[in-house]
């Protein structure tokens, strides 16, 4: 593949939620998202968006620092490298530390580039393998219990094939047992979102194995693989790894110390597909289930999602849902939607395979900058 990139375009779009979504670390009621539209020489468009939060509470990235490690240091790192491909864009941009939101939005948006021009599905370029999901929810902490039951219920209804809950310290044990009393059979986990600390809660998170869980997800914090590796030694329910696998090293790394024994794949934490493909890649030769994370993303993110999930170590449902779970309208047409099996078909057109709304986009941007990927050479 040749690609001749020319410029990226970025805006950022404000998008109202239809109900507000709680983790031990926030509420969120609104999402601020860049989005990144990458151009070649013949007009030919592609589209990433990235997943970096409002505030930096989930990880240090925010929008406002992607935006500006995007325009500064991405968008110029690019256009030096010459990047002919997008398997060398994460490469390219190796010199910038960290900021793999920023990196991965736009390498997204050179992937659904590349896999129009050539042609082809975007799930197909990256050699996914299967033409269906399965999809599980997650679901923010709830004002009440009652709130919370009501909430499982009807995604259970919908037909998501796995509940997710958010704990914190305070709203944990009790909402699970709640939970499984009133579903028995339901296939059941939580996500702590780093809010425990092995010194004082080890024995709090030892009953959740009461419970039958799935797995718990992230219960310490994103660097203390020595500790979650700790707490796996003294708990039944697998330990699943969001925040703290940043790259394949530290997956490695978590693999062997014990740290975990399922990991979450998110494009955006990892740095984009290169990264994330590696990571499945590893976690398959090594019997490590792994399934797609979210990030609240919009149509296009979500998207990208599924084509992500098409790989073949992603056997467990993803936090991959419908769009109608979280927006009035998304900024794709059609919008995601979930059968009443809990699976999402892949779409079959080109790129993301999905068209983008370019009109509702406009409509809401806030923001918006053009950076020219062929001055400097
Ligand atoms: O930990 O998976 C997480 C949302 C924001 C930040 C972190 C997480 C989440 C979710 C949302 O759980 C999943 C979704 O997009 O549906
Ligand atoms: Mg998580």
């Amino acid at each position: 593949m040749n690609l001749r990139l020319e410029r990226i375009e970025l805006r950022e779009i404000e998008l109202p939620l239809k109900w507000p979504f709680e983790t031990s670390f926030g509420r969120t009621t609104r999402r601020r998202i860049l989005l990144v539209k990458a151009f070649d020489r013949d007009g030919a468009c592609g589209y990433g968006e990235c997943v970096a939060g409002e505030n930096p509470f989930y990880n240090h990235e925010t929008i406002d620092t992607a935006w500006l490690m995007t325009t500064q240091y991405i968008a110029p790192l690019l256009a030096a490298a010459g990047v002919e491909s997008a398997s060398q864009v994460s490469r390219a941009l190796d010199l910038i530390r960290e900021n793999r939101m920023a990196k991965a939005g736009v390498e997204a948006a050179v992937w659904d580039l590349e896999a129009k021009i050539a042609q082809v599905p975007l799930w197909q370029h990256i050699e996914g393998t299967r033409e269906e999901i399965t999809c599980g929810v997650s679901i923010g902490i709830q004002d009440s219990t009652a709130a919370l039951l009501d909430k499982v219920s009807r995604e259970i209804e919908s037909g998501y094939r796995r509940i997710k809950i958010k704990i914190k310290p305070g709203k944990d044990v009790q909402l699970v047992e709640a939970v499984r009393a009133r579903f028995p059979a339901v296939t059941l986990s939580v996500d702590a979102n780093s809010a425990y600390r092995i010194e004082t809660d080890a024995p709090l998170l030892k009953r959740l194995d009461d419970y039958n869980l799935l797995m718990i997800e992230q219960p310490l914090a994103p660097g203390d693989l020595v500790d979650h590796a700790k707490l796996q030694r003294e708990m039944q329910t697998p330990i699943c790894l969001d925040e703290s696998i940043v790259s394949l090293t530290n997956a490695r790394h978590a693999h062997e110390l014990g740290a975990c024994q399922i990991i979450n794949i998110k494009l955006g934490r990892v740095g984009g597909y290169s990264e994330a493909r590696a990571i499945q890649a590893f976690a398959l030769a090594h019997g490590l289930p792994v399934w797609c994370g979210g990030m609240i993303e919009a149509g296009i993110g979500r998207a990208h999602n599924i084509a992500l999930s098409t790989l073949p170590g992603f056997t467990l449902p993803g936090d991959v849902s419908a769009s109608e779970r979280y927006w009035e309208e998304d900024i794709i047409e059609p919008p995601v939607t979930v059968s009443c099996k809990g699976t999402i078909k892949v779409p079959t057109s080109h790129g993301i395979g999905y068209e983008v709304n370019e009109a509702r986009i406009e409509a809401l941007t806030v923001r918006r900058e053009t950076v020219r990927l062929t001055s400097s050479r």
